[in-house]
């Protein structure tokens, strides 16, 4: 199962296919243990690359006939690709005929064609379809597909691929077939089939222009009560591209399957998504909020595929954030659309901000940061990142607000009108978004703004003000930079869209007059930024304003605006801007945090003085503003964001700063936080809206903040009171806050409801996963978490074969649990090395995300930094390694 020689794929070596392939006929008689496949191809010569060999790809396959035209022919292996050198002269079609064997039983990588509970499933993004037959694996060859499945009637008697079934049917020996077409070309990434004992739930809908579409939900027969949500979320997003984008169904049938062993969250493959259960299973009763928002925003994402992806793809894998950076800015916009208030928008987006500050910026800081459009590669699923998709989404979203929401959508319309059932760049894209919009400042600056694709790092911006009393202005200096990357040493500047608003210190928001312009505006403007440095003087100020910057994150930038407390307390009462008015709370707390890290001696007890506690028990009680904004007020920076901050990194000194922190909130807002859970612990019957969802959130902090003050106190009322909620709640996400608040607050109680918790959920895998994770994932007490950890690797229901499994022990330790995986004895890094080399066996991919904990060692103090360096030297020290973790751990020893 090791792969080849360690080769580096640069971007400037793309070169053209040496031939189309223009039709695949695909036979399967599918066997777990020997599937047999049968694969015509109609090709021809390419004209305008100089003639050459046929070169296809193939990985782990028994090769067992070659046909050109008929015929033999001879043939060479060069690694893994079949060469076949005498192909007929000329640009006629030439049809060749591959018969190939696999094993799917033995497929544990997960990638190709692999058995997950008894059903086939294929997985060919990036480069999986070479493991199902020899191919030009590579994007821009786009096919037209007819796929004919056999296989045993009991054991699989669904049988689905792309496209619509044309003719299904008995044979002998109790097997049957299915057959499908698929009417548009496409990349064999693209390509699925699925075949095994499922079941549909199924809703027929007509679209606004009067087509029909069926609409299937694929599960195991025991999980049809866990599909509702899926469904309606596919219902929802099929209506939302029309609407926004004018972009329709293209398939009589659009099918998704959910499968339980998955690498990733989902595929887009054309008209048949395969889904981990993950993001398709829910219900009140195993499901939390999280998970419903996540299952809507990733069949969104693989909805808004078909046409960001599918319709019109990538060149290259160069080009991922094409399909991928759209698709995920597509989907963010959905689940914005989907609420009702503003507020809700303004939650989603700080939402977002949050995921891309607490994992795209330490990437882009790091020994993988790469640029949204990468330049080389060894593996490229090493590369389907946290900048591919979220800061690839940041550069589309400020594309949109340099041509305006309606400029944008007549970009999307250019853009499919130029290059549908191609595929294509980056350039492209850009390039249609400015044609569309001749005279925006995107067309004006597209080749600065396309430097968002080609350099890495994240743009510190440093904004300074001064006021002039005598001249009533206020001249705003914004001065931007961006630290050297690896292979990046010089940056040259970028385009930054900053918008901004002024407060006066009453909090109301001034009105913006720049000296040359006439009509002074009011609210929000946005300042595009260019140069390294540039001022903007406002007029007729009366007194020294507030700056409300970067509103909304209107760039993926850091910000350092040099604020006074009191300035960012103000923000924090007034802004209009949501994003900002949570920003300011942010940065009150880092201060603090930051502060209490870098005293000298213990961590000090009381590291919140009377106006953050103050201004957080007004946010609290605040008698018009969201729960779910309050929970995100109240929620302080994450040990990950902090670390971030820090040039030397003390990930316990971290921990127990920002949990004393966390304990001193809880006892100084007592009063306060039993009232918020009063007040909001009674939703009525379960719905996950985010209204309710944020009654929720803000009820389940408040218990969780009321357990740990009981904690110092004594007090065994508010524990009780947790242990009941437990026992009695009506859904998912109250169970879950209920136990979790036991968990995270140390409570005795806490071991009788986890044994309770898992006694209920025996059967229900996503439920035990997060049973895995909450475990792996709790504060560290005296060291406690790792044993804990070792022992649930012995737990019968530990699977490291499963991902998802695996992702809720080892990934919620070793990556979302900094304070107790950063050890002084170096244990933590042991465990992960045991990890990584034991996934990397058989599951490459898997062990390549794991690998990358460590990706921040050079940050870190000693002793953690030596031990760090050490255990990832002796993972690279390893001969046989994968590809995947060898480009990883190389990396970051570099
Ligand atoms: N294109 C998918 C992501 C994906 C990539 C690779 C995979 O291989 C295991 C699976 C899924 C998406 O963006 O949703
Ligand atoms: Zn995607």
């Amino acid at each position: 199962m090791r792969e080849g020689p360690t080769t580096v794929v640069r971007r400037e070596d793309y070169t053209a296919p040496a031939y189309w392939i223009d039709t695949v006929d695909l036979s399967f008689d599918l066997d777990p243990a020997k599937t047999r496949v049968l694969n015509k191809m109609r090709l021809r010569r390419n004209p305008d690359v100089a003639a050459q060999a046929l070169r296809l790809d193939g990985e782990d396959l028994n090769l067992a006939r070659v046909l050109v035209n008929g015929a033999g022919c001879s043939f060479k292996m060069d690694g893994n690709q079949l060469v076949l050198e005498n192909l007929p002269d000329g640009y006629a079609p030439i049809e060749l005929e591959i018969f190939t064997t696999c094993a799917p039983e033995k497929n544990t990588q997960l990638m190709g064609l692999y058995v997950s509970q008894g059903t086939f499933f294929t997985q060919c993004e990036a480069e999986g379809f070479r493991r199902i037959t020899y191919f030009l694996d590579r994007p821009d060859v786009m096919a037209s597909y007819t796929v004919t499945l056999r296989a045993d009637k009991k054991l699989y008697p669904v049988l689905l691929s792309n496209g619509n079934l044309v003719e299904e049917g008995a044979l002998p020996d109790g097997r049957h077939f299915a057959k499908w077409v698929d009417p548009h070309k496409k990349p064999c990434y693209l390509f699925a089939l699925v075949a095994g004992q499922l079941v549909a739930r199924e809703q027929r809908i007509r679209a606004r222009n009067g087509n029909d579409h069926l609409l299937q939900v694929y599960v195991r027969p025991g999980d049809m009560d866990k599909t509702e949500h899926a469904m309606n979320s596919l219902i929802a997003s099929v209506i939302w591209d029309e609407a926004r984008f004018g972009l329709p169904l293209d398939l009589e049938r659009f099918m998704i399957v959910a499968t339980s062993d998955f690498n990733m969250g989902a595929m887009e493959n054309k008209g048949l998504n395969i889904f981990n259960t993950k993001y398709v299973l829910a219900n009140s009763a195993t499901a939390t909020d999280t998970d419903f928002a996540n299952i809507e925003s990733v069949v969104g994402h693989e909805y808004f595929h078909n046409w960001t992806g599918n319709r019109v793809t990538c060149r290259d894998w160069f080009q991922l954030s094409l399909k991928e950076g759209l698709t995920v800015f597509r989907d963010q916009e959905f689940s914005m659309d989907l609420c009702a208030e503003a507020s809700a928008r303004a939650v989603k987006r700080i939402e977002d901000v949050r995921v891309l500050r607490t994992a795209q910026f330490p990437e882009d800081a790091g020994p993988m940061a790469h640029p949204v459009r990468p330049d080389s590669y060894v593996e490229i699923n090493n590369f389907y990142t946290v900048t591919v998709y979220e800061k690839g989404a940041e550069v589309v979203r400020m594309m949109q607000t340099l041509v305006g929401r309606a400029g944008f959508a007549a970009g999307m319309k250019l853009y499919f009108e130029r290059h549908d059932g191609s595929a294509v760049t980056c350039d492209d894209f850009a390039q249609a978004m400015a044609d569309a919009n001749p005279d925006s400042d995107l067309a004006r600056l597209l080749p600065q703004f396309k430097r968002w694709y080609s350099q890495a790092g994240t743009p510190l911006v440093q904004a300074r003000g001064v006021y002039d009393a005598a001249a009533r202005s206020y001249t705003l200096t914004l001065t931007q930079s961006c630290a050297p990357t690896p292979g990046q040493a010089a940056k040259e500047p970028f385009v930054i869209p900053v918008a901004i608003g002024l407060l006066d210190a009453q909090g109301n928001q001034l009105p913006l007059q720049l000296a040359h312009w006439n009509q002074p505006e009011t609210g929000t403007r946005t300042f595009v930024l260019t140069q390294d440095s540039e001022s903007f003087t406002f007029v007729n100020v009366d007194a020294e304003p507030v700056p409300s910057i970067l509103r909304g994150f209107s760039a993926p930038v850091v910000l350092d605006a040099e604020y006074t407390d009191a300035q960012l307390l103000s923000l924090l009462a007034h802004d209009t801007d949501a994003f900002n008015r949570w920003e300011a709370g942010q940065r009150l707390a880092l201060r603090r945090a930051l502060a209490a890290i870098r005293a000298e001696g213990p961590v000090p007890h009381e590291p919140l003085d009377a106006a953050y506690l103050g201004a957080m028990r007004d946010v609290l009680r605040h008698p018009t503003l969201d729960a779910a904004f309050k929970e995100l007020v109240l929620t302080l920076p994450g040990e990950t964001y902090i670390a971030e901050q820090l040039d030397v990194v003390d990930p316990q000194r971290i921990h127990a700063v920002r949990e004393t922190m966390r304990e001193q909130l809880a006892e100084a807002l007592l009063d306060d936080w039993a009232w918020a859970y009063e007040a909001h612990k009674d939703n009525g019957a379960y719905r996950p809206d985010p209204l309710s969802t944020g009654r929720r959130a803000l009820a389940g902090m408040a218990l969780t903040m009321l357990c740990l003050a009981a904690r110092e106190t004594g007090d065994a009322v508010w524990p009780g009171k947790a242990y009941q909620r437990f026992k009695d709640a009506g859904n998912m996400t109250d169970r879950f806050n209920a136990l979790s608040a036991l968990v995270v607050s140390g409570q005795p109680l806490a071991q009788d409801a986890l044994a309770r918790f898992h006694a209920i959920f025996r059967n229900e895998a996503l439920v035990i996963d997060k049973w895995f994770a909450l475990q792996a994932g709790a504060p560290d007490r005296g060291g406690n978490v790792l044993p804990a950890v070792r022992q649930l690797l012995n737990h019968p229901d530990f699977n490291l074969k499963n991902p998802n499994r695996a992702r809720s022990v080892i990934f919620s330790y070793c990556s979302a649990n900094p304070g107790a995986f950063h050890r002084n004895d170096a244990s933590g890094y042991v465990f992960w090395r045991e990890r990584v080399i034991e996934l990397d066996a058989f599951n490459p991919q898997v062990a390549a995300r794991l690998a990358r904990a460590l990706d921040r060692w050079k940050k870190l103090a000693e002793p953690y930094r030596s031990a760090a360096r050490e255990a990832i030297a002796r993972v690279a020290a390893k001969p046989d390694l994968s590809n995947d973790v060898r480009e990883v751990v190389t990396r970051a020893l570099a």
